[in-house]
């Protein structure tokens, strides 16, 4: 296999969300497990777990309030002498009461301030981690027609972002997540990412469109949005899951692991799988009945498994039959890929890299998941249901 492809796996990053680690569920019931962190801190070292057997997984996104802790420097130090880093801050401001009628669109000016306030806190966290990007999503919405104006709506969600966008230092991010439904079910603010480009587009560079997997109709092409996003210079992140129905937020690549090809596949082709190229490969998932640790080791190989498949699509056969109008020619240099068993590619990679070619193994023989269940005592919940 050429060396590109071997380096271009080897300097793929994947960064995962802190709150996999913790206890979640659905609205019916979350089931705890044994060993789950009781803290931020217990939480990065998990990750750091992941990053481990992974060799790829070096980022730790933060959710705040969930997160929530005195010193973000010295949580910031931590996660280095771990081996990781902290990533995004991803914003709270579905939680509270007070978020019943929406929080930067509610009709209720208090309320608009209390959620600005808070989109501010998490830039001055940025400000003591070193991260780059925070991440807005808005459960506002309405649940029936005439409940709220829809423009007015939208216009207050201009207002509070550009006022978040004002405050962003010279390399700091501020990346917009839509959803197409739920919590609210009539009408979400930002459904759909026309509306998260819209914005993005008038508050300038520094505000970037967030694709999370399960957000979108049932059908829908979302490699379609990756590429067009990234013509435009607008994808800033992946939140990347799986779903079956709706916002499932099962591991990556479990329910449709070629969906998740085609995605890598646009990203291969566009050069964007590069550190720099300013998009943050993340996962947003819950584990609400398998364990976490492995949980996310397994969805990390899953994105790296659609990557390599990715990376050696023929790119000069696939042009040549995109040239000639051949469509089966061309289909046929995209499924050769996919049809790839490209695991024995990864343990190879894995072992230039110094790792175990079989992470979920090499973690399994570890210990680590019972030296947990010894010392934890009393794990924290995610936040919320799923
Ligand atoms: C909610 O459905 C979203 O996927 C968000 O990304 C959410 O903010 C995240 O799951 C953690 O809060
Ligand atoms: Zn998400
Ligand atoms: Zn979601």
């Amino acid at each position: 296999m050429t060396d590109h492809v071997r380096a271009a796996l080897r300097a793929q990053q994947i960064e995962v969300p802190s709150w996999a680690y913790g206890n979640s569920g659905t609205r019916f019931k979350v089931f705890a497990q044994r060993g789950v962190p009781r803290n931020p801190q217990e939480k990065i070292a998990d990750a750091a777990q992941v990053h481990k057997y992974t060799g790829i997984s070096p980022i730790v996104s933060l959710h705040i309030p969930w997160d929530k802790v005195d010193d973000y420097e010295a949580l910031a130090k931590y996660a280095g002498d771990l081996g990781v880093r902290i990533g995004g801050i991803n914003a709270n401001v579905f939680q509270d009461d007070d978020y019943m009628l929406g929080s930067v669109t509610n009709p209720d000016a208090r309320i608009r301030r209390k959620a600005l306030d808070h989109l501010l806190e998490c830039v001055d966290i940025m400000d003591a981690t070193g991260s780059r990007d925070v991440k807005l999503w808005f459960s506002d919405g309405t649940n029936y027609p005439g409940q709220d104006s829809i423009r007015a709506r939208q216009d207050r969600l201009a207002e509070a972002l550009s006022a978040v966008y004002d405050r962003l230092g010279e390399s700091q991010r501020m990346l917009l997540e839509y959803k197409l439904f739920e919590p609210a079910f009539y009408t979400m603010d930002v459904p759909d990412w026309g509306t998260a480009y819209a914005h993005c587009l008038r508050l300038g560079p520094k505000a970037q469109v967030v694709i999370d997997t399960g957000h979108h109709a049932p059908g829908t092409n979302i490699e379609f949005i990756v590429a067009f996003l990234l013509r435009e210079g607008k994808l800033g992140a992946f939140d990347f899951n799986s779903r079956f129905y709706a916002d499932d937020d099962l591991m990556v690549g479990a329910a449709d692991p070629f969906q998740l090809f085609r995605i890598m596949h646009e990203i291969v082709q566009a050069d964007a799988l590069r550190n720099d190229s300013g998009i943050n490969f993340m996962l947003d998932q819950c584990h609400n009945i398998e364990p976490k640790i492995p949980g996310q080791i397994r969805s990390v190989m899953n994105v790296q498994e659609a990557t390599a498949k990715a990376l050696i699509v023929d790119t000069a056969a696939l042009d040549a039959a995109q040239q000639n109008g051949d469509v089966l020619g061309a289909n046929a240099v995209l499924m050769d890929a996919y049809n790839t068993d490209v695991r024995p590619l990864l343990a190879e990679v894995r072992a230039e890299m110094g790792l175990d070619p079989n992470p979920m193994a090499a973690y399994a023989r570890s210990g680590y998941a019972d030296k947990i269940v010894a010392e934890r005592v009393g794990g924290q919940q995610a936040g919320w249901g799923a």
